[in-house]
């Protein structure tokens, strides 16, 4: 989609974190590779030993590997995504007509998450304040909020959290640092009639009036909607500091010590957070998710149909898992509060797979392979019981063979998962250099067939 030129300083900035982030953990990929993600498994006892396992307070979000992002604000009313006020230079007093015209009288908060639900998230995280700085929850702090400045009156923040309580995903909310609205905030070309807002900049002596009304905010949603996450974004505006992000940091922590925060507050946070793409070799060491939309917009945007297959995006939760992190896979609602017909369509599609296949991807740690698989991809669980591989084979071998490369363990069983829910045993033998399965000549799904091996022993991968 088309974006302005900060846009793309943005990226490069986000592109050198990571960048340092994969070079800090080298001077070899390979080294670097070879490290494991931590991971708490589900229901079974951890006999995991790193540092990160003491971090109870990720355990839950480790084993959740795939949640849903939703950008939805007054945005949808234009349907030019997120960024239009500042893309389509709007005019502050303008853009507040939006919220007169948001009027979602088909939202449905428990369609919404039996669709996340469904699709088989774990996670739900929902923007309360976007980069616009339209709040989409009820706060005393501002009365450009969603209930007091639209015809609409009510807080869907409220509703989704209820919501997800009731069906079992974690609430999250989103919000942004950068305000293009706020008094407090001076736009980067402040133009009355053709304005540019992003990156703002602290109007001056104004910094400690908002960080006060953030702060204010910020306490409003831990209390009224106990969010599991805080996802933070817009920290590149001007003036933001590591310092600044470290404070509100530990300040959100002392409301709730059990709350995520992930590194987008700046200088501190609990996990990295690429977007758009998956890290060649994940982040090891780091906790880590990366956000990615279905089409090429986050906010809804009605001339984007541009969307990815289910397929794609299957392999990509796939990839992501194998490499020890989340996908937080977007959808953008439209004004009426639906949440599009294409996207629901590919959430259904991947839910049906996880629900068939999810054991080798909810609770699982990265591959141990170094070298990526020819033919898919891999994770690993390690409990009390021994250590078990699932390989989840994209392209399926012709000759009935598939090697497994360097695994020296002998196998305690292999199987492969059905939609049944039968386990089809199947004959394994170990080779010098790895392990041949004899699987079945035709693959048991299209997409990404699984099969899973119990291994004796200690893992031995060489
Ligand atoms: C930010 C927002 O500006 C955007 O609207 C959306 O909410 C997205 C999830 O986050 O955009 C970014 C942030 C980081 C990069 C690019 C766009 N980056 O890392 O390249």
């Amino acid at each position: 989609m088309e974006q302005t030129n900060s846009i793309y300083s943005k990226m490069i900035y986000y592109g050198r974190i990571l960048f340092a982030v994969i070079g800090l953990s080298v001077t070899g990929l390979v080294a670097a590779n070879a490290a494991q993600q931590v991971n708490n498994t589900v229901g079974k006892t951890n006999t995991k030993t790193t540092a990160k396992q003491s971090d109870a307070r990720m355990a839950w979000w480790q084993d959740a590997r795939f949640g849903m992002f939703i950008h939805w604000g007054i945005y949808a009313v234009p349907a030019h995504a997120e960024w239009y006020m500042t893309n389509g230079h709007v005019p502050r007093g303008k853009y507040e007509e939006y919220a007169k015209q948001f009027d979602p009288t088909k939202f449905n908060a428990d369609q919404w998450v039996k669709i996340a639900k469904e699709a088989g998230m774990k996670y739900l995280v929902i923007t309360s304040k976007h980069h616009d700085g339209f709040c989409m929850f009820n706060t005393k702090a501002t009365s450009y909020n969603v209930v007091k400045a639209t015809p609409w009156h009510k807080d869907p923040l409220l509703a989704l959290s209820r919501a997800c309580h009731r069906y079992g995903v974690r609430f999250c909310v989103y919000y942004s640092i950068m305000d293009w609205h706020s008094p407090d905030q001076l736009a980067a070309n402040p133009d009355a009639e053709n304005p540019t807002y992003n990156p703002t900049s602290f109007v001056p002596g104004k910094k400690e009036a908002y960080i006060a009304y953030m702060k204010a905010e910020l306490k409003e949603l831990i209390d009224q909607y106990h969010p599991a996450l805080i996802w933070f974004d817009g920290e590149w505006m001007n003036g933001w500091t590591d310092q600044d992000g470290r404070n509100l940091y530990g300040y959100l922590r002392s409301l709730d010590p059990k709350l995520i925060i992930n590194n987008r507050i700046k200088g501190a946070g609990d996990y990295e957070t690429p977007e758009q793409q998956i890290p060649p070799n994940g982040l090891p060491g780091h906790d880590w998710e990366t956000c990615m939309t279905i089409n090429g917009s986050w906010g809804y945007n009605a001339e984007d149909h541009n969307w990815k297959s289910a397929d794609t995006l299957l392999h990509n939760l796939i990839d992501i898992a194998s490499k020890g992190g989340n996908y937080l896979l977007n959808v953008g609602p439209d004004a009426t509060g639906v949440i599009p017909q294409p996207e629901v369509q590919r959430l259904k599609e991947m839910g049906a797979w996880l629900k068939i296949n999810g054991q080798a991807i909810y609770g699982t740690m990265a591959s141990p392979f170094t070298e990526q698989l020819p033919w898919g991809r891999c994770t690993r669980e390690t409990t009390t019981e021994g250590t078990t591989l699932n390989l989840l084979v994209f392209d399926w071998p012709k000759d009935g063979k598939l090697f497994v490369p360097k695994l020296k363990n002998p196998i305690a069983d292999a199987y492969l998962l059905t939609v049944s829910g039968e386990h089809k045993q199947l004959k394994t033998v170990n080779s010098n250099d790895g392990v041949i399965i004899f699987v079945p000549p035709v693959a048991p799904d299209k997409i990404a067939s699984v099969i899973v091996l119990k291994i004796k022993g200690a893992l031995q991968v060489e």
